[in-house]
């Protein structure tokens, strides 16, 4: 026997909506049934954060919010009137979530800890509050990047919070990004894959949209700011000359964003490979380990894809600084393994 659908089924499949905070129980639940469900309270800081800022940078025109604030941060940046914004929306929503102890931001030169708060906190959070932010003023997609990771149990954290969040990429118990692009568009991963939500205005949260995204194995596209070419190592460049000439018949196109997040996310759903090598401006690299390429390779790996600092796994750095630099090449695996053979002929 057929079955015809009515209009008021087609309406009530379309309701049938998978929320992030339901994702992350679900996965809880099938995972660690056990778990207090306190990781998902700490995630709904970061995903209303987000939804906040998300509604700012869509007015952003409208508000007296673009254009810089007058500060320089600790990376010795011009503040633009929105990171600091979105960095105390953030700082807000977490400080109010009683298990979040630490708190680590681009804008901000030591680790944040909140009073009171003796003993209960289990999670610090890194983040890049707004990604790209020189992007604003010229309306193109920016975003929030977030890492969380698990304080140690002996409490010296609360005496020492730096030191606390010097962990290898590698222990994060989870990563994202929010991209506030043509839609805004949360990607995360607890380390069972990567799933991606966009932001539905009308119900005002994050909707399951791309389940266990998966990076392509090749791409053509290659994202790096080869304006410093005559600056990068040679190994960098020999690998872009191969790319230049095509590899296997396949010919490669160059998109470069200049926001790290709108350009990975371009890289893990298209494939290909995004590079940032050590220049003589940024002998150590431009991004920021423990914000930047930490989350990123966490989600990249997750995907299926590689990320390196030229030399060894992103995940494998130990930091010793909260706003150290990296080089950072992530992408695809067939790119990826081109581009370590290139280095290490080179
Ligand atoms: P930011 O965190 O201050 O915005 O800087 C990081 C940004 C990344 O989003 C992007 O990949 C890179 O800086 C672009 O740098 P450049 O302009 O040197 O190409
Ligand atoms: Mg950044």
């Amino acid at each position: 026997m057929s079955q015809t659908l009515t209009a008021q089924d087609a309406v009530r499949s379309d309701a049938n909506i998978i929320t992030v905070q339901q994702h992350i129980l679900n996965e809880q639940r099938r995972l660690s049934p056990d778990a207090s469900g306190s990781f998902s309270w700490l995630l709904s800081g970061i995903t209303l954060a987000t939804k906040m800022i998300s509604a700012r940078v869509r007015r952003a025109g409208l508000l007296d919010v673009t254009g810089q604030v007058g500060n320089v941060n600790v990376q010795g940046e011009q503040q633009q009137k929105l990171d600091v914004w979105a960095d105390q929306a953030l700082i807000h929503c977490l400080g109010v979530r009683e298990n979040v102890a630490i708190i680590a931001s681009e804008e901000s030169e030591h680790a944040i800890t909140f009073d009171g708060r003796t003993g209960r906190g289990k999670y610090a959070v890194l983040f890049d509050p707004l990604d790209g932010s020189s992007n604003i003023d010229v309306n193109v997609s920016v975003g929030t990047i977030f890492s969380i990771v698990e304080l140690p149990a002996d409490r010296k954290y609360q005496t020492d919070p730096t030191t606390a969040v010097l962990q290898a990429g590698a222990r994060q118990l989870a990563a994202g990004y929010v991209i506030y692009g043509s839609s805004t568009m949360l990607v995360y991963t607890t380390g069972h894959g990567v799933h991606g939500f966009t932001l539905d205005p009308a119900v005002g949260a994050y909707v399951l949209s791309h389940e266990d995204m998966r990076i392509p194995n090749a791409g053509n596209i290659y994202s790096c700011n080869t304006a410093n070419w005559n600056e990068f190592p040679a190994g960098y460049r020999e690998y872009m000359k191969t790319l230049r000439e095509g590899v296997d018949g396949r010919a490669y196109t160059l998109r470069y964003i200049g926001s790290l997040v709108a350009d990975f996310h371009r890289t893990l759903v298209n494939g290909g490979v995004f590079l940032y090598p050590a220049t003589t401006s940024y002998p150590q690299g431009k991004l920021r380990l423990l914000y930047e390429a930490n989350p990123i390779s966490f989600i990249a790996e997750q995907a299926g894809g590689i990320a390196t600092d030229g030399k060894q796994r992103i995940l494998d750095i130990v930091p010793s600084d909260i706003h150290e630099r990296t080089p950072l090449v992530v992408g695809s695996p067939a790119e990826m393994m081109r581009f370590q053979a290139t280095v290490e002929q080179t």
